[in-house]
Parts: C-alpha cells; structure tokens; sequence
C-alpha cells in the first residue's frame, strides 16, 4: 500500500461514537467508499458512504459487514469499565467475530482501537513503551489485551496486519490533570489513523495514541516505522485546567497509577 493511494473501501466500526463521528469526516479522503457500521443510529448515508448496521455480537452479520472491505477501522466496542456481560458480547466475542470475519473475507489490514487501560496498572512515575508487560486496570483494560493478544495471532497465523492504537484520552479538550499526559487530539487522532492505514508493512504495531505532551508517560520509539508526528499538545491548555482543576490527594490511586479513575472502578456484579 503506498502512502498517496486511496483505498477502495474502508470500514469504520462504532461510527456512531464520540471518536467515530470524528474519523467518519476524516476518514474520508483515504477511501472511494466509507463503509460505517455501529448498533446505534448513524442516520443517513453521506456522499461516498454506505450505512450498514451491525451488532458485533452477531458473527454471520459481521462476516458480511466485512465483504468487499480493504481495510477496517475497529473502534466498536464498550469503551468504558462496567460489568462483564456487555463487555464480553461487545469487545471480546465482538472482536473475534471481527478478526474471523476479516479472514475469511481476506481483509488485509486492520487499526485495533486498544487503549491506555491495557497498561493501567504502570504507575504514573513510570515511562513505559509497548514492550512493558500489559497490566489492565479492569475488565474493560482486560478485554482490550485480548484484542491486542488476538490480533498479534491473526497476524502471524494468517498475515492480517494490525496497528493496536493505545489511545489515551481523546475528546475536544483536556478535561482534568491526569488528561495533561494523556491527551489525544481530534487532528492528531486522524494523523495517527492515517499513519496507521498506509504505513508500509507495519506487521503487528502496538502505539500509544497521544498527542506531543511534555508530561507524557509513553515512549513510541519502537512504533517510529508508522511515522507518526502528533502536532498538538496538551501543554498549551494546562494554565486552564490547573486554575479550574484541583490536584487529587497524592495517595489516592487515580494520581498513582496510569488509568487514572478505573483503577479504583467498580465492582460491578454483586
Ligand atoms: P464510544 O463509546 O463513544 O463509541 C463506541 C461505539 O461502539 C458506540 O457508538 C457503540 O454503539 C458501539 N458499540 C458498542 N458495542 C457494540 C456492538 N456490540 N456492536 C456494534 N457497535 C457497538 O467510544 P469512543 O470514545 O468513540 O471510543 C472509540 C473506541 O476507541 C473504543 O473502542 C474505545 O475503547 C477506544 N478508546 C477511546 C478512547 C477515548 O479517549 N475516546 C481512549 C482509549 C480507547
Ligand atoms: C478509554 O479507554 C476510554 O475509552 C475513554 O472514554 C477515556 O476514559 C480514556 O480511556 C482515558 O483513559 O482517559
């Protein structure tokens, strides 16, 4: 795949998200056909988009959401801690229906929107890169390391390339303080999705999804082949947010560890 080519079609799943609709108008440009998918209400069809609604639960209807498709975009999926059930029907049986689908259908490539969540349980006083070892913060975290694990065999038993985005936070601004090294830009994100589309041969490719933050936690050295450059930066916004933002007590877990609040979530289930 060279970098200035168009793909024929691309699939976004979970286009009806908060992430989705951002990459549903940046996808664009990269495809003659955007095909969006989710189980929530997309509306209309836009120019150059199929609509095809689908619950990733359901294998034969995510088998033929992949017909046709040339590379997918997979943010569908619960993207917050909760109990198990819908999270296993969404993200775990959801994405080894979307990883078989992909097989059968031959799609070569895949973006994996993972998370930061993967690793949660790295202190915040920590840089760490791809290769420190998974600690999830919760169930949510846990069904994203299956993704990753999944995706990682689906390339090297059947050659499906994946990029697993371990997103950190990405919403219109930084929010609160730990969002200071977590932050992920709107622009940045599509850049990181581009990359992640057309880089030539990036195999099986675990990055973090941040924007150029000085308080940053991750190191993507070993990712530099996706040629990702972020060109915003949360630091422009830290004199907001430090003046209506308090500092949590050191001691108190969300300051201590990388996944923030979902380190303390829950339970759940009684
Ligand atoms: P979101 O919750 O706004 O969107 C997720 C979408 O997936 C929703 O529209 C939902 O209807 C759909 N979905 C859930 N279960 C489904 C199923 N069984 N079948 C079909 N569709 C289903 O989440 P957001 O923020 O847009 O995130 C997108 C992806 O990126 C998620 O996978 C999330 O885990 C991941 N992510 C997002 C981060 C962020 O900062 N926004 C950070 C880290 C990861
Ligand atoms: C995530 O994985 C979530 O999808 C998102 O809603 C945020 O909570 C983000 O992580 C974060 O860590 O800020």
């Amino acid at each position: 795949m060279a970098d200035t080519s168009q793909f024929d079609r691309i699939l976004l799943t979970g286009a009806a998200g908060g992430l989705g609709r951002v990459l549903r108008e940046g996808l664009k440009p990269f495809a003659r056909i955007l095909r969006v998918s989710d189980r929530a209400e997309l509306g209309d069809a836009r120019p150059r988009e199929e609509v095809v609604p689908c619950d990733l639960a359901d294998a034969a209807s995510v088998r033929r959401l992949l017909e046709g498709v040339e590379a997918v975009v997979h943010l569908g999926g619960i993207s917050v801690e909760g109990p198990f059930e819908p999270i296993l029907q969404s993200n775990i049986v959801g994405v080894y229906n979307l990883y078989e689908a992909a097989r059968r259908n031959h799609v070569p490539r895949v973006v994996f929107a993972s998370s930061n969540h993967v690793t949660g349980f790295h202190r915040q006083s920590d840089r760490i890169d791809a290769q420190a070892p998974m600690r999830p913060d919760g169930l949510y975290g846990v069904s994203k390391c299956f993704g990753e694990n999944l995706s990682r065999f689906y390339f090297d038993r059947y050659g499906i390339e994946t990029v697993c985005l371990r997103i950190g936070s990405s919403f219109p601004e930084v929010r609160d303080r730990r969002m200071l090294s977590t932050f992920l830009s709107y622009d940045d994100l599509v850049e990181l999705v581009r990359c992640a589309l057309f880089a030539e041969s990036p195999g099986h490719t675990v990055i973090y999804g941040m924007s150029n933050n000085t308080a940053g936690w991750w190191d993507n050295s070993k990712a530099s082949h996706l040629g990702f450059r972020a060109r915003d930066s949360a630091d422009v916004q830290r004199p907001r947010v430090e003046a209506q933002v308090p500092p949590l007590d050191p001691a108190d877990p969300a300051a201590v560890y990388q996944g923030g609040a979902f380190v303390r979530a829950g339970p759940f289930e009684e």
